[in-house]
């Protein structure tokens, strides 16, 4: 009697599952047989009027039963789940299933972090940062930086000029003339930002990046340079390098000083980046001509100044040992993400 009844369970069940075509029909069919109000629990309990020796074997038969239904009903919810999202791809013209596009975490350009980080370690000593505009006049840029008429950097093959009055700036330093004219000494600041210049080849760009410092106050000389760089260098590029100041000419800075650094790389040893020389160089620099100093509104009797200027891809290249100014510019996230902080 009970056998007949739990067969004809196993019996309809399947074919309700296997006939349910979509998941609230084939729902409806796990709650009338396997529910806990399910035709098998209503069977189950009458068990109990099975002879007690028969009972582990009727036992056996039920429970592998019920294995097999649960078997039969998980297959066919695969399937017709399965069924029923390849519908809702092909009906639906937006899958909100699908997981949304992740948002790669972002990080500063390699300019920016030694930019950065320049103007962090001077400002520990007291510079503070000056901005000034792209577009300069010719005064702001040559004339008042002692740089004469017939001087090559002003002539049109190195120059982009705006009209005759007016060029992109080739150097920052048009900040520290704006600055001289509007605050008083004692100044220290550093402009950072963007140059051009008409050059371009593998080791020049039409732009570049630069950064100056300028400082004037009373009784300022050489020696408060050499100090300043010496203390800029061991921060920026490691502590125990040695740096080195070669004599040179600028025509606003007297006397005036190329800057070498013990090659950070092999640390003096001599390697690629240094031509097997040791040291490279970083800037040049200078005590500010009395000139500049007279043009900006400061009496060079009372006042005295020094300045310094670094290229920023230059100090990026030696920094992380770049082999190729270019790849700076060109904004591969392949290069950029390995400066991610
Ligand atoms: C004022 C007076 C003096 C800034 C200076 C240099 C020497 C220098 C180069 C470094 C690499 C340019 O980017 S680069 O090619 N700079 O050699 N710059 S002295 O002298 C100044 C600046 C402003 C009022």
């Amino acid at each position: 009697m009970l056998k007949e009844k739990i067969e004809s369970i196993k019996k309809r069940a399947t074919d309700e599952f296997l006939g349910a075509g979509e998941s609230q029909k084939l729902y409806e069919a796990k709650v009338k047989f396997l529910g806990k109000q399910g035709e098998f629990s209503q069977v189950m309990k009458e068990m109990g009027k099975i002879p007690k020796e028969e009972r582990p074997q009727f036992g056996k038969m039920v429970n592998e039963i019920k294995i097999e239904l649960e078997q039969v009903y998980k297959d066919q919810e695969s399937q017709i789940r399965k069924k029923e999202l390849d519908q809702k791809i092909e009906t639906d013209f937006l899958d909100l299933s699908l997981p949304g596009p992740t948002a790669g975490q972002g990080g500063a350009h390699p300019l920016s972090l030694v930019t950065s980080e320049i103007v962090k370690i001077l400002g520990r000593i007291g510079f503070s940062v000056r901005l000034g505009p792209l577009i300069e006049s010719d005064r702001y840029n040559f004339e008042a930086l002692n740089i004469p008429a017939d001087h090559p950097a002003r002539d049109m093959q190195d120059t982009f000029y705006v009209d005759d009055q007016h060029v992109l700036r080739t150097h920052t330093s048009p900040v520290q003339i704006r600055t001289m004219e509007s605050e008083n000494p004692p100044i220290r600041i550093v402009a950072p930002g963007p140059v051009f210049r008409k050059d371009h080849d593998a080791s020049h760009s039409p732009n570049f990046n630069q950064i100056e410092g300028l400082l004037i106050d009373k009784e300022v000389s050489m020696a408060d340079l050499k100090g300043t760089i010496t203390f800029f260098v061991q921060e920026f590029f490691g502590k125990g390098l040695k740096t080195r100041f070669r004599p040179s000419f600028f025509p606003f800075t007297e006397p005036s000083a190329e800057v070498d650094c013990q090659c950070p790389v092999c640390k003096g040893k001599g390697c690629q980046l240094c031509s097997q020389t040791g040291w490279i160089e970083i800037g040049g620099s200078g005590l500010v001509h009395p000139n500049v100093l007279q043009a900006s509104g400061i009496d060079p009797e009372r006042y005295q100044g020094y300045a310094f200027g670094f290229g920023i891809e230059r100090m990026a290249i030696i920094k992380y040992g770049i082999d190729d100014i270019r790849i700076l510019a060109e904004n591969d996230l392949r290069f950029l993400g390995q400066f991610k902080l």
